[in-house]
């Protein structure tokens, strides 16, 4: 299990990390993603992120088959689903939807993949999901039948990462959801980052250099991008460069 002391020990070096999120679900076309996987390799990205709400039973493993063929960056499962798991990951979130009242994304699909995770020894790490609204009704909110927190209130949602940290949560992930118009603001990310001291991953609708620029400033120790980077490969060079401004920097 190396995964989660690798991102704690960035965290607690003020290093800003990058996540690579890939959709199974386009990975049975796997022409489509060699271009971003191949710029991915030997680049500086600390992760891939494999998931999706909406992904057919197999795609996952398919999907890490692809990404290890290409690459050597761990990776790392975002299951949206109790069947969204693979032995041949590195590791996975635990995704707990804690924004969410939905008993089914609090604790259900955990009790059904838990017996597969400890079989296989799989490095789980607990993860406090926080959904929040980005001005459009996201997959994640339609297929949890939960709804966002509302960005005006940062408090909530900064209370509410400091309870998932006093659940035993080892991350903090805030999601505006994949596609999302609005990222999570500067403002929101800095309220909850002054409440933990677990990392805090950000992600959700982060599709240019200056919006992934804003999201470390404000306190992000790790930030995922998906849409963005499979429709423009190129992007990923601009934001790789700031982050290792940033981490040069210090
Ligand atoms: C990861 O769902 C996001 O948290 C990915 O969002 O596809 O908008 O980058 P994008």
């Amino acid at each position: 299990n190396h995964i989660y002391p690798t991102i704690v020990k960035k965290q607690t070096s003020a290093k800003k990390m990058l996540a690579v999120l890939i959709d199974p679900d386009k990975a049975h076309d796997q022409e489509s993603l060699t271009p971003l996987l191949e710029k991915c390799q030997d680049s500086g990205v600390d992760f891939i992120f494999v998931g999706g709400s909406r992904v057919p039973e197999g795609y996952t493993e398919k999907a890490v088959n692809v990404i290890k063929e290409h690459t050597h960056i761990p990776v790392l499962l975002f299951p949206g689903h109790s069947n969204q798991i693979s032995q041949k990951a590195d590791a996975l979130l635990f995704l707990s939807l804690i924004s969410g009242r939905n008993p089914e994304f609090l604790i259900g699909h955990h009790i059904k993949a838990a017996p597969q995770l400890k079989k296989w020894g799989l490095e789980s790490i607990p993860t406090g999901y926080i959904l929040i609204d980005g001005g459009k009704i996201t997959s994640v909110a339609a297929v949890s039948q939960t709804v966002p927190l509302p960005s005006d209130e940062p408090k909530l949602i900064a209370n509410t990462a400091l309870a998932g940290q006093f659940l035993g949560m080892k991350l903090i992930y805030l999601e505006a959801g994949s596609g999302a118009l609005e990222a999570v603001s500067s403002q929101i990310i800095r309220q909850v980052k002054d409440e933990l001291e677990i990392p805090l991953i950000v992600g959700g609708g982060i599709n240019t250099a200056d919006k992934a620029a804003w999201a470390w400033a404000a306190g992000a120790d790790l930030i995922v991008m998906g849409n963005s980077l499979e429709r423009k490969p190129a992007l990923l060079e601009e934001v790789l460069r700031i982050k290792e401004n940033y981490n040069n920097n210090l």
